[in-house]
């Protein structure tokens, strides 16, 4: 199957176990099925030098003050930035796990941080075609196995995450009921990314938060 133009950038966002690095995986696996070329990433990158600093402090293994980190964490974004336009330009959708609005949701989570300023180090940023908010009930989110193994696994600090993801929807936005068995959420985020990638294809990539 041939696919003229660029790829999409598919992100999917959401609080602690809401369940994207399944719905993530599930995506990529089912579209190269399909034949429509796709590239899984996640958001920390881990593998790099600045997200394994990332990966340390998430375990609380190191202590990196509030404004310091949430500058790694962007700048572990920006790191990939030639990556993904490489790949996109190539016509490769990108299904990206977790990306700027986690940035911006967790870190203006925590004292004395507001959302504008928490938004500047990753205004420019490719900007997404499309965004999964996967929304899920705190109640059922702290019954998910591993839930509290890491730093910001705990229900006050998500709930404020949450409200936070809300306030930054755009038009990119869909949001997801995550309540819901794996398959229908599946169905649902499929077709939205199925409908993406065809909108998408002959639209120049835009820039994330730049105001015009
Ligand atoms: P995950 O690997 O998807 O479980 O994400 C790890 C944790 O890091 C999760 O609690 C969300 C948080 N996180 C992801 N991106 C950012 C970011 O850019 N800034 C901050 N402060 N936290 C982030």
């Amino acid at each position: 199957m041939s696919y003229p133009g660029r790829g999409a950038l598919v992100v999917l966002e959401g609080c602690d176990k809401a369940g994207k690095t399944t719905q993530a995986k599930l995506l990529y696996e089912n579209m190269i099925k399909a034949g429509i070329p796709t590239n899984y990433m996640c958001f920390p990158d881990r593998t790099t030098k600045i997200g394994k600093l990332i990966d340390d402090y998430l375990k609380c293994n190191n202590d990196i003050e509030d404004h310091a980190i949430h500058l790694l964490f962007s700048a572990n974004r920006w790191e990939n930035v030639p990556k993904m336009k490489e790949l996109l330009h190539r016509g490769t959708t990108l299904v990206i796990d977790r990306y700027a609005y986690s940035g911006v949701a967790f870190s203006s989570a925590k004292k004395n941080f507001s959302l504008d300023w928490c938004k500047q180090c990753d205004i420019g940023l490719p900007k997404p075609d499309l965004v999964l908010f996967f929304d899920l009930n705190m109640h059922n989110a702290v019954q998910r196995p591993t839930y509290g193994q890491e730093r910001y696994e705990n229900q006050t600090f998500q709930e404020k995450v949450r409200r936070n993801f809300l306030l930054l929807q755009d038009e990119s936005f869909k949001v997801i009921d995550a309540n819901r068995p794996i398959e229908v959420v599946y169905e649902d985020a499929k077709n939205s990314v199925l409908r993406a990638i065809q909108e998408s294809r002959f639209k120049p990539l835009q820039e994330l938060w730049v105001k015009r």
